[in-house]
Parts: structure tokens; C-alpha cells; sequence
């Protein structure tokens, strides 16, 4: 090889481990992406998923033009190791990011999801938290100017071209505020940190971090229309602390009015020590009337955010481009609202492991897909529905198959891990399996989905389903040795 041209092969082998250069039709043919995502979204609070109380217009609105995922499953059932896989492609276990404080996912030169785009010439930004951020305890600091310039969390710069963060008051926006935990005799203040706080807040969208992030990404979607991009909008409601404007909160109130779930007798005398959800209502005591105003105060933030990412798709439609964008609507796991009387996260049942998700691909016919899929498959699809090269041995799983063939399968199960607990979850269609500890030492639950859809007959100490649980216990090691091997 002549000098000249070993140096131009070298570039080129330089150029494509950074970015490598569009030829100028890939400027027009490539989609965009769109990606956005809410934090701590059960699905149960979506029109589209069925609630006929919190009503969410813009999110039903992505719905109706794509394929709604009824069995979409977070990995991690909290923010650091879920956020962590769907940007790696790769369980929690096999990332490392088990927690809040790793920087980068464990795995090694290999690509993330967005940065697999930005090497291959996308614009790739973040507008707020997609990498696990402090909510509040961080978000409220971010990009102030001041000692926290660039709060930017457990974020992976590699991931992006530009980065921004939406700084928000958060707990300590003007506004009727109320402490509704740990605050039975009512004296507490309103406070920060992993907090059930509600406050109806005094101005307008853009006083909080949401509305501001929902400007920023129509800035840069009608900045970078003319090239492709892969922007990442990341909400943070309904996350705690519950704030929003007051507008959001009066088709609740008065807060009395929501309606909790069913309360059992003995609801929790089955249930392993391990499967109580770590926050419950009695541990944060919460009486009922607090226990209805955290919905109220819930539903008000999912409002909120749905109005922003009304605000999102507005631009996008103004831009010219969404003929030519993907869109990916979704949350890094759900939440409880009191089912059984647990709270939040972290649970490996339903309403805190599933989430919702929407995949809308221009031209694709509109769609509710029954089929499992984990948040870990959208790297691998979204790379292949832009043509992009394919990452070997992502564990992810490329189901843009379903978005033609909603009756298509690529897996008989979903896979979740709560590390605070170390707990597992393997959810088949008529069947959830929840095992704490690798040896299920600490205890066991299993629920027969047809009969008992809201979970609460814990059937693994019935003699005449040992076989089932016996045949559980060994696809679960199967799978916990499978996902360890990401032979990096
Ligand atoms: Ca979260």
C-alpha cells in the first residue's frame, strides 16, 4: 500500500471508530429519532393504557399513530441500572450499573445506543436525564451557573454530541406544598430528597425543569431538521417531588376523590419478606387521605409532562421532519399506587416492572402489540430500522419485526432485576415468577396471570405447583448465567 493511501485507509479506520462521514443521500434517507422518555411513569396512569381518570391527550396522541407495547418490561426496576441497560443494550448485571453511581455502562470501547448513531454521523444530543440524574438531588442544580455548572449525573459523555440540562426548583417551588411522608402530625415542612411531596405550584410550565426541556428540544429539533439526529428528551415527572402548575392539578381535586386500590385483609401474609415494596403506607405512614392526594399529586405531574411532550411533537410536526422521525415514547420503569399498599418502585410486580412504551415509525400502520419486549430491544431495533451496521452481541433483541407484525414473538418471557432487593423476575404470559436471592433463598412468588391479573395469591407454596416453580428456578439460573456472559 502506497504511503497516500495507507494514511486515507488509516483515516478512514479513525474516522469510523469516531464518526464517520454521511455520504451526502444519507443525509435524506436516514430516519431521525425521537426519543422520549418520562421517569417513574407506571402505564396504569395513561389514557391510552386504560386509566379513565388521568387523561394524557399528547401520549394517547403518539399512541394512535403507533404501536402500543401492552407487555414492555423495564431491566432494572429503578433509574440507574435500567437507564444504564436500554442505553447499552445489555442487562444490569452484564453493565455493572447496579446503583446510581457508575459513569458509563461496564462495557468496555463498545458503542451506547446513541453513540452507536453519533458515529455514524447522527447529531446525537441529550436534552435532561436519559443516564440517571438526581431527582430531586441534582436535577434542582443542574447548569445554574454557579458550584454545580454542570450537574450532568451518572451521565456517559461519549453518548453525545451536546448535552443539556433543565435545572428546576423542584421541592422548593412557590406553591401549596404538603410533606405527605413520614408526616403523620403534619408539622414537617415541605421537603427534598426520595420524598412523596406534592406541590401545586404558582407561574407557568417553564418555571420547572420539564417545561424547560420540552423548549430545548424544539429549539434543537428546528436547529438540526436538515441533518439526521437522535435526540433524547428526558423527563422527570411524575418522579417525586410531585410538582406541577395548579392548572394540573384541578381535574383532581378535590384530592378526595381519588379512588385507591382494593385493600385485602392479609393482602401481604403470602408475600416474602423481601417482595414488600420498600416504601409502603404504613412505613411512610399515610393515612388514606394522604395516600389520595399522592395520586392526585401523581396524576397532576403526569399531566404536566404530557403537556410537554405535547409541546415536543408539536415542534416536531412544525419542522417538516416527522415524516422522517421516529418516535419512542416510554419510562425506566413504572410505579406503584398503592397496590397492595406498596408505593413507587423498585417491585418486580406488574405495575413498577412493566412500562408503557410506543414505537412510531413513519408509515407503519398503527398497532397494540401484545408481544413481550424489554427496553434493552430498542437499541438493537431502532439501529435497524435506520440501517445502521448491527452491534454483535448486544443482549438486546431487534423486534422492529413487530412493528409490521404485531402477532410476531422474539421472546417467551421478560427479564427484570431489583438489585436493592435481589430479586428476579421472570414474567411469561400466564405466569409472573419472582424469586429473591440467585438461590431463591429468600423467598419465592409466583402468580397465575389469567386468574389473578392484579397479583395477589402467591401460589409457590402450593404442593401442586412445585413442578412449575421447580421449572422457574432453573430458567431463572439458565438466564442468570446467560446474562452475565457479555464477553466483551
Ligand atoms: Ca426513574
Amino acid at each position: 500500500m502506497k504511503n497516500h493511501a495507507l494514511f486515507t485507509f488509516c483515516l478512514l479506520i479513525f474516522t469510523s471508530a469516531s464518526a464517520l462521514p454521511l455520504r451526502a443521500d444519507e443525509k435524506t434517507d436516514r430516519y431521525n429519532v425521537l426519543f422520549i422518555i418520562s421517569d417513574d411513569l407506571t402505564y396504569t396512569a395513561l389514557s391510552c393504557y386504560g386509566n379513565e381518570v388521568c387523561q394524557t391527550p399528547n401520549i394517547d396522541a403518539i399512541a394512535a399513530k403507533g404501536v402500543r407495547f401492552t407487555r414492555a418490561y423495564c431491566q432494572g426496576t429503578y433509574c440507574g441500572p435500567s437507564r444504564a441497560s436500554f442505553m447499552s443494550g445489555y442487562y444490569p448485571h452484564a453493565t455493572g450499573v447496579l446503583g446510581y453511581t457508575n459513569p458509563r455502562p461496564q462495557i468496555g470501547d463498545r458503542a451506547t445506543w446513541s453513540q452507536h448513531f453519533k458515529n455514524h454521523g447522527y447529531y446525537a444530543a441529550r436534552v435532561s436525564k436519559i443516564f440517571h440524574m438526581g431527582v430531586p438531588g441534582g436535577i434542582e442544580i443542574g447548569g445554574d451557573g454557579r458550584d454545580h455548572d454542570n450537574y450532568n449525573g451518572a451521565d456517559d459523555i461519549l453518548s453525545w454530541t451536546e448535552r443539556f440540562n433543565s435545572p428546576g426548583p423542584e421541592w422548593k417551588a412557590p406553591g401549596d406544598g404538603e410533606t405527605l411522608e413520614g408526616n403523620p402530625d403534619g408539622k414537617k415542612p415541605v421537603i427534598g430528597g426520595n420524598t412523596f411531596v406534592v406541590v401545586a405550584a404558582d407561574g407557568d410550565d417553564e418555571v420547572h425543569s420539564d417545561g424547560k426541556t420540552a423548549v430545548k428540544a424544539a429549539e434543537l429539533i428546528a436547529a438540526h431538521k436538515d441533518e439526521p439526529f437522535w435526540l433524547g428528551v428526558g423527563f422527570v415527572r411524575p418522579h417525586v417531588p410531585f410538582v406541577s402548575p395548579r392548572k394540573y392539578h384541578e381535574p383532581f381535586l378535590p384530592y378526595d376523590k381519588m379512588v385507591l386500590p382494593e385493600k385485602i385483609e392479609g393482602d401481604w401474609d403470602d408475600i416474602p419478606k423481601p417482595g414488600i415494596n420498600y416504601k409502603t403506607s404504613e412505613n411512610m405512614k399515610m393515612d388514606l387521605r394522604r395516600q389520595k392526594k399522592a395520586i392526585g399529586g401523581y396524576y397532576a405531574s403526569v399531566a404536566y409532562m404530557d403537556a410537554q411532550v405535547g409541546k415536543v411533537m408539536a415542534a416536531l410536526e412544525a419542522s417538516g421532519v416527522a415524516d422522517k422521525t421516529i418516535v419512542i415514547f416510554t419510562s425506566d420503569h413504572g410505579y406503584h399506587l398503592g397496590e397492595h399498599d406498596f408505593w413507587a418502585k423498585v417491585s418486580l410486580r406488574d405495575e413498577s416492572a412493566g412500562v408503557p412504551l410506543i414505537i412510531s415509525v413513519p408509515g407503519k400502520k398503527p398497532a397494540v402489540c401484545d408481544s413481550f419486549v424489554e427496553l434493552l430491544d430498542l437499541y438493537p431495533t431502532v439501529a435497524s430500522l435506520c440501517g445502521l451496521p448491527k452491534q454483535e452481541r448486544l443482549q438486546g433483541k431487534d423486534i422492529s419485526g413487530m412493528l409490521d407484525d404485531p402477532t410476531l414473538e422474539v421472546r417467551d418471557a421478560a427479564f427484570s432485576v431489583a438489585p436493592m432487593r435481589k430479586g428476579f423476575l421472570l414474567r411469561e404470559r400466564d405466569w409472573a415468577y419472582l424469586q429473591y436471592e440467585e438461590d431463591a433463598s429468600k423467598g419465592i412468588e409466583l402468580f397465575d396471570m389469567k386468574k389473578d391479573p392484579l397479583q395477589y395469591t402467591n401460589l409457590a407454596e402450593l404442593p401442586e405447583q412445585a413442578d412449575r416453580v421447580a421449572e422457574f428456578k432453573a430458567k431463572m439460573a439458565a438466564k442468570l448465567a446467560v446474562l452475565r456472559a457479555n464477553d466483551l
